[in-house]
């Protein structure tokens, strides 16, 4: 087989490269390992920066998002039993939509179908092979069957577990990273939300975050274990945490049944560069950040909107300048990320030996960044997207 760009991996940085380069006219094939009802069932983000939303509706991909996605224009951030809101559009003039990640993923694929481009879903043993100088190829096995895929370029699109970072040679990267003494036990519940938009609690009990995914479905996580087993908590225990956590005076916190539960440890990690030779990596692949800024997924789009502007460059002019700035100009972005990530989670999580001087410092934190004008405006910019860096 041949094509111009190998992409290995159908999340959302896969899936929306492969849609920018058919819309610049660049052949692409996507190769995913698990199959399409596993990829679109996945339950992972929810959240949408207005500048990823647009970028998805100008790629011809955001039709549904527009009629489903929740446009909110501000959160709230609880502790000491006051909520207090952080609003964006008087902020910072923006807002973010709520639209699972599911959706994004349900939408990208249906357009790739659609498109009649290649996108192979149970591959196997994906290995890449000359990424360095100049030959790439992709071997693969499909259908029982050995491959393989001849391509100028590859997008390592395949997520932290991938095998496109591991087959870099160890020397050429730097890994940074950092794990935190938590994680956050999710569920999803079928229940009205009983809220308008986000809540995110600090209580002495620990972390909680109340978000949706429609008008019946409620998206809510609670600090946990970083090793947590998600089975040990029966439905009761889990709402009456969250009832603790997000106490308030004349306002009730509706529970129903519970559709699905998971455990998902917090790291942050970069690993520098993203390029090696032709491979190109982005999104998840490259780099993870602790969900509590509600980035990773917003990552993974902005760095593949950054490659696909860069490999049409290439292919336009043979000009590969913006081939070579990828990296550095991704890893600005990914790192003032990790930086708001790494903040937000600091804010809000209680480590699990904190002092009563900790708590202290992280209330008058949470005092500051509501009363002052200055230090919410940068919340918020910060979380509905920051364009210039
Ligand atoms: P993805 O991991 O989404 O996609 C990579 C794809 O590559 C997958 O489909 C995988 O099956 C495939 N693949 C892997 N190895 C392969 C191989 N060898 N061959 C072929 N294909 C292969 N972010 C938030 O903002 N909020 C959240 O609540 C949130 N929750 C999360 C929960 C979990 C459990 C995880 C893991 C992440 C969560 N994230 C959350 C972050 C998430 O949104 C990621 O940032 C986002 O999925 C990144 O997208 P991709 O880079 O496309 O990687
Ligand atoms: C979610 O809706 O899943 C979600 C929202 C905000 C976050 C993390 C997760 O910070």
């Amino acid at each position: 087989m041949r094509t111009q760009v190998g992409i290995v991996g159908a999340g959302p940085a896969g899936l929306t490269l492969g849609r920018l380069l058919e819309l610049e006219g660049i052949e692409s094939v996507i190769l995913e390992d698990r199959s399409r009802e596993y990829v679109e069932a996945r339950i992972r983000a929810g959240v949408l920066e207005q500048g990823v939303a647009d970028l998805l509706v100008a790629a011809g991909v955001g039709d549904r998002m527009r009629r489903e996605g929740i446009v909110h224009h501000g959160i709230a951030l609880q502790f000491e039993g006051e909520r207090h809101r952080i609003a964006f559009d008087e902020l910072t003039g923006k807002g973010i939509v709520v639209y699972g990640q599911t959706e994004v993923v349900k939408d990208l694929v249906e357009a790739r179908l659609a498109s009649g481009l290649p996108l192979l879903f149970e591959v196997a043993e994906v290995a890449l092979h000359d990424v360095e100088p100049a030959r790439p190829r992709i071997a693969f096995h499909h259908d029982g069957r050995a491959h393989e895929l001849d391509c100028d370029l590859i997008a390592g699109c395949d997520g932290f577990h991938g095998v496109c970072r591991p087959s870099i040679p160890a020397g050429a990267l730097t890994e940074f990273s950092r794990e935190y003494p938590f994680g956050w036990l999710g569920i999803l519940a079928a229940v009205p939300p009983s809220i308008d938009e986000l809540v995110y609690s600090a209580h002495e009990r620990g972390f909680a975050l109340l978000s949706l995914r429609g008008p019946d479905r409620s998206r809510y996580y609670i600090q946990c274990a970083p090793d947590e087993d998600g089975d040990r908590w029966s439905d009761e225990e889990i709402w009456a945490e969250l009832q603790e956590r997000v106490r308030l005076d004349g306002w009730t916190l509706e529970e129903g049944p519970v559709l699905e539960k998971l455990v998902a440890p917090m790291r942050s990690y970069v690993v520098e560069p993203m390029q090696h030779g032709r491979l190109f990596l982005a999104g998840d692949a490259a780099h993870i950040v602790p969900p509590t800024g509600a980035k990773g997924l917003n990552l993974a789009i902005r760095d593949v909107a950054l490659l696909a502007q860069a490999i049409a460059d290439w292919y336009r002019s043979g000009d590969d300048a913006a081939l070579e700035r990828y990296s550095a100009e991704c890893l600005r972005r990914v790192w003032r990320a990790e930086h708001f990530s790494w903040w937000m989670t600091s804010m809000l999580h209680r480590p699990p030996d904190e002092d009563p001087f900790g708590w202290r410092l992280r209330l008058s934190q949470l005092r500051y960044v509501t009363t002052s004008e200055a230090a919410a405006r940068s919340l918020a910019e910060n979380y509905v997207g920051l364009d210039v860096l």
